[in-house]
């Protein structure tokens, strides 16, 4: 720019003169003497050497503005082109979130550390948040650093546990699998914990107290649930959980508010993982269930909570007809001459009788005779429903048993 500025001012520099020894080249009136010839042939040969300098600063301008001008459409086009590069990269994290940072990685669009991979997902633009999730509860220790790096983005100092929360689960969408899960929660209540030192005695009460929110969550506001907690009850089903201690009933209650008030807010949920499983896990309804010895239809009341199917006959009823733990099994459709009906069964086993317990008409409760549950719904859409809701029981399972795990470990510590 400063050569160019040089140059333009060098050539008006030389127009001037050039225009001051033309007129003095017009106005001259020829003589004969000598000198004065030779003075002429001087200034005729300066004219034109003046001309072609002249002739060439405006090329040489030329060809700078038109450098520059390329110059600013070649960063115009390479900004485009980085653009739509980003953009390929985001709609390859959406499909396969390890090839989309790689593509982003090997076209310099993202540095290959954790943090800036961790700072790409917490910004998420035009990310699918379970492309997020999936990358973030890959089990390598270099996505184990990005999630770390990743929740660390996360300010939670001052928020109580809902408010860390809400933010927390906004951020991606919760994968389908236990052991991710475990990770993802575990590493948030260690942040939490570390933005906020002294609420709990350890992470793992941080941790197993945000679970039992998450459930509340689902019981206050899944309309299929109809058994509401109440504030006594979600206070008396986390005692002990402070290392072996309870937590401060106002800590609790405000909790309770929090969620009562308002319900978390999570990502689009396509109802296939465990997202769906912690927010609308339960189901109750009328189904016909075919007998196990006698294959009679009966109507029944059903429950689906704590990963067991309840029937009752009435649903008033207190006790139970009979109690089906769903570990262990799968569900299927199938045909029958009534409609809408699954089967619960044991994969690869065809024979064998399902754990499960009944009540006799004289009261006795023993164990059920099926080898399969078959099940009818009113409507495809009540079967769909049951269906999907059962598969999320069944495959929560893994979970429910960490969970139990950790809280059986910190309910059975001494505080000091
Ligand atoms: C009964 O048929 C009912 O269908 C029972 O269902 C069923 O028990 C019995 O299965 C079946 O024999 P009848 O009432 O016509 O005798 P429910 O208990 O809901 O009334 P399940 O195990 O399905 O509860 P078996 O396996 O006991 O024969």
């Amino acid at each position: 720019m400063v050569c160019l500025c040089l140059r333009t001012a060098l050539c008006t520099h030389l127009d001037h003169d050039f225009a001051v020894t033309l007129t003095l080249v017009d106005h001259y009136q020829p003589s004969h003497t000598g000198t004065e010839q030779q003075e002429l042939e001087n200034i005729r040969r300066r004219k034109q050497e003046l001309l072609e300098d002249i002739q060439r600063l405006k090329n040489e301008i030329a060809e700078v503005t038109s450098e520059i001008e390329n110059l600013g459409s070649t960063e115009e086009r390479k900004n485009m082109q980085r653009n739509k590069q980003v953009a390929m990269g985001r709609k390859k994290f959406n499909m396969d979130p390890k090839k989309g940072i790689q593509f982003l990685i090997e076209n310099d669009l993202l540095k290959n550390t954790s943090d800036d991979i961790a700072q790409f997902l917490y910004k998420g633009e035009g990310l699918n948040k379970t492309a997020i999730g999936d990358y973030l509860g890959e089990r390598d220790d270099f996505n184990i650093k990005v999630l770390q790096a990743f929740v660390e983005l996360h300010e939670f100092t001052d928020l109580n546990l809902v408010q860390a929360l809400r933010q927390f689960l906004w951020s991606f969408r919760l994968p389908g699998e236990a052991q991710k899960i475990d990770r993802m929660m575990e590493t948030f209540a260690q942040r939490y914990c570390h933005c906020n030192p002294g609420v709990f005695q350890s992470t793992d009460t941080c941790y197993i107290l945000s679970f039992a929110i998450i459930m509340l969550n689902t019981s206050l506001h899944n309309p299929n649930v109809k058994d509401k907690p109440t504030v006594e009850r979600f206070i008396s089903m986390n005692r002990g959980i402070n290392d072996g201690g309870d937590l401060p009933e106002d800590l609790l209650r405000n909790l309770y508010e929090s969620i009562k008030n308002e319900p978390f807010k999570i990502p689009e949920d396509d109802g296939n993982d465990l997202t769906h499983t912690f927010f609308n896990p339960d189901r109750e309804g009328w189904l016909l269930k075919l007998g196990g010895r006698v294959k009679t239809w009966k109507r029944r009341w059903f429950i689906l909570t704590d990963n067991c199917l309840y029937y009752f006959e009435y649903t008033t009823d207190k006790e139970p007809r009979g109690i089906i733990p769903l570990e262990n099994l799968s569900i299927k459709e199938v045909e029958d001459k009534k409609p809408n009906c699954f089967e619960l069964f044991i994969p690869d086993s065809k024979d064998q009788v399902i754990k499960a317990c009944k009540t006799e008409a004289d009261g006795r409760v023993v164990e059920g005779n099926h080898t399969f549950y078959r099940i009818s719904a009113p409507t495809a859409e009540e079967k769909e429903d049951w269906m999907k809701s059962i598969k999320a029981a069944i495959s929560r399972d893994p979970f429910y048993e960490m969970l139990a795990a950790r809280k059986k470990k910190v309910s059975s510590m001494k505080r000091h």
